[in-house]
């Protein structure tokens, strides 16, 4: 191949940080941004070190970095509990009584936890797990659903030294199977159910069942949240409550090596087995903990709501340990952002007035396919900053979210980062950056990224490549549990001493990195390689598509052809002639390279879990008519079928 990916959507609406809103900011302005980039690049162990010595430590490290490729180790001869960090320091202040956690139950019900209190719950759980011989080093499985107990549990872990491995509460039993045969858990952490879409989530009967086929596991600690009934094997099973009057509320905080393991985190990875995603202490906290401060630009005053899961790394990142590492108060939910209906979310940012919210691409395409008249009937004013993670957002599912969510005032921060990358790399700083509709904009500090060709060379201004790393940086991961091999074969044997993401990019003339889809997605039409994102946007930005996936199927002439899948917004009359117009404005935005040959219209496209569309899946289908990859990460298996049909039409 040897030819770079290209670009053809152009996008020329920029937006400027309010004034209002940089005054306040940490980094008000570009300026300031570029000197601090400048220093984190070439003195990353000054400063770093500085902003580590905002944690709580223990025992002072002796050297901030030493990187042997691909291994790095952050803050050597450092000791600290990434617990103390979260939740020791704030309660000799002011906030102390101040709510950590607000959490809101799918059925309605509300819960409030202060600093204090969670602190206090954490050491109360950290005693079950010690009473119950949970030791430094041991792997625990948490399976659990969107409540305050999902953070205390893995919080405990973390005071105890034992390495979480949080399940999404989503997943089955054959996937706690393989994720318990991996990692050697032996401890289960879970519920007798959670709620989703009003009903109950079997999570205790999904443990049973894996725990039919895996053996080893010696106990199951469950939290009664429902009240659903659960069989309790003898021996085996515990409940959450029965064991905490058991303990004492005081627990101290041991000190660990800032090296020590903090959590395995499963990601599917396009084919194969799940990779265990391997973070540790000292370097992981500090990423989470300086990138809530500069991106989400935490204050004490704020109520911050990140809408992700525990389950994946958002949840870890941007629900525990950086927001509660920078003592803000922030908002949980249980359920999903359509229970009772897309009303939901705005009406929890209404209640609680939430001033920083961050969600998902995914989620606002579902909005926006859902209607205006949700957010419109909520005063969404209190927001100050959006954020938004997992996918490249559509430029016109970004207008949608700045006027209709935003109000036109708020910052948006579109951040890009990975499960291995541990924290955000790539994205504005709201009080300085100007945004473009579509573009993570610039790294963070101590980020080298790049985009390379095929040979290793830097890609020119809108040439597409490989994304790359070419600097260790804190939060990064160490390996992949128990396979060094695959570790190195993954993510770093592209180029030499280069971490590659597997994502294709490009910069446009101001620096601004666009993400245009994952590698193994590319479509490659007549020689030319295109990124899945532009087209997609292409389509998005037509007033009748709320989202669209595109794939290549082989063409004889061409290499591959350019196919579409498209769902339409709700209430849009299709006349037979849609398609057509929708290749026709692909073709007026991007050029007649990138019009699909084939436009399907489908309800639903197949997702991921965690909301990214599953392309994989789609060239499947258009190359054979059926599916039969892995389809274990699939969150809606419905959705096949209606696409099969689709297909055979
Ligand atoms: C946090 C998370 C990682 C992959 C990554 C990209 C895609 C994430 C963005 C994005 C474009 C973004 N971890 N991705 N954020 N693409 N713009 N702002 O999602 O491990 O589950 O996925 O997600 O492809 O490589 S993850």
């Amino acid at each position: 191949m040897g030819k770079s990916i290209e670009s053809h959507l152009h996008e020329d609406r920029v937006f400027q940080p309010p004034k209002e809103f940089s005054r306040k900011a940490r980094i008000s302005s570009m300026a300031q941004y570029r000197r601090m980039y400048k220093e984190s690049i070439a003195k990353p162990a000054s400063f770093w070190g500085r902003e580590a010595k905002e944690l709580a430590w223990q025992k002072p490290w002796k050297k901030v970095l030493d990187w042997s490729a691909p291994y790095a180790k952050w803050f050597v001869g450092g000791k600290l509990n990434v617990t103390e960090s979260c939740l020791d320091q704030h309660l000799d202040g002011p906030r102390r009584n101040k709510a950590a956690i607000i959490w809101e139950g799918e059925p309605g019900e509300t819960r409030v936890l202060t600093y204090q209190q969670l602190h206090r719950e954490v050491c109360r759980f950290a005693n079950v797990l010690e009473a119950n011989e949970v030791k430094s080093r041991d792997r625990v499985l948490i399976y659990m659903p969107m409540i305050p107990e999902a953070a205390i549990a893995m919080l405990a872990c973390a005071r105890i030294g034992a390495v979480h491995s949080v399940v999404f509460g989503g997943f089955s039993a054959e996937s706690i199977v393989d994720r318990l045969e991996d990692s050697g858990a032996t401890t289960v952490l879970t519920a007798d159910g959670g709620y989703r879409r009003g009903k109950v989530v079997p999570l205790k009967a999904n443990v049973d069942a894996a725990l039919k086929s895996h053996k080893g596991v010696k106990r199951v600690v469950v939290y009664q949240r429902t009240g659903a009934k659960v069989t309790m094997k003898r021996g085996r099973d515990l409940w959450w409550h029965e064991e905490l009057e058991k303990v004492s509320a005081s627990h101290q905080a041991r000190a660990f090596d800032s090296e020590h393991p903090l959590f395995i985190l499963y990601t599917s990875g396009s084919t194969g087995k799940p990779k265990g995603i391997l973070h540790s202490s000292g370097g992981y906290l500090l990423g989470a903990y300086t990138t809530c401060k500069y991106i989400f630009d935490m204050r004490d005053e704020d109520v911050y709501w990140c809408t992700a899961d525990v389950g994946w790394v958002t949840g870890h990142t941007y629900i525990v340990y950086g927001p509660l590492a920078n003592g803000v108060t922030q908002v949980m939910y249980e359920g999903a952002p359509n229970f009772p209906d897309f009303g939901r979310f705005w009406s929890i940012v209404e209640k609680y007035g939430v001033t920083i919210f961050y969600t998902a691409p995914t989620a606002i395409r579902a909005f926006i396919k859902a209607g205006d008249k949700f957010p419109a009937s909520h005063d969404l004013s209190s927001l100050r900053l959006l954020g938004t993670v997992g996918e490249p957002i559509n430029p016109e599912a970004w207008m949608w979210y700045h006027e209709k969510i935003g109000g036109g005032r708020c910052p948006i921060v579109d951040t890009w980062w990975q499960t291995e990358t541990g924290a955000i790399m790539i994205s504005p700083l709201p009080g300085c950056t100007p945004t473009k509709p579509g573009t993570a904009t610039l790294p963070f500090f101590g980020v080298d990224a790049a985009i390379l060709d095929e040979n290793g060379k830097e890609c020119k201004a809108d040439e597409g490549g490989k994304l790359v790393i070419r600097k260790p940086w804190p939060s990064m991961l160490r390996t992949i549990y128990g396979d060094a091999r695959r570790y190195k074969k993954v993510y770093w044997s592209d180029y030499v001493g280069r971490y590659t993401a597997g994502d294709g990019a490009r910069r446009d003339r101001d620096g601004n990195f666009w993400i245009v889809g994952r590698l193994d997605d590319v479509l490659n039409v007549s020689g030319h390689r295109l990124g899945t994102a532009e087209v997609e946007s292409a389509l998005v930005a037509h007033k009748a598509v709320a989202e669209a996936a595109v794939v290549g199927r082989p063409h004889e002439i061409k290499g591959q052809g350019v196919v579409a899948f498209v769902t339409l917004r709700e209430g849009v009359k299709t006349s037979g002639r849609i398609e057509e117009e929708l290749r026709n404005h692909v073709g007026k935005v991007i050029g007649a390279i990138a019009k699909p040959d084939e436009i399907h219209l489908t309800p639903a496209l197949p997702k991921t879990r965690s909301g990214k569309i599953m392309r994989r899946l789609l060239k499947e289908l258009v190359a054979t008519g059926k599916i039969t990859g892995n389809i274990t990460t699939l969150e809606d298996f419905g959705v096949i079928t209606k696409l099969q049909k689709e297909m055979k039409k």
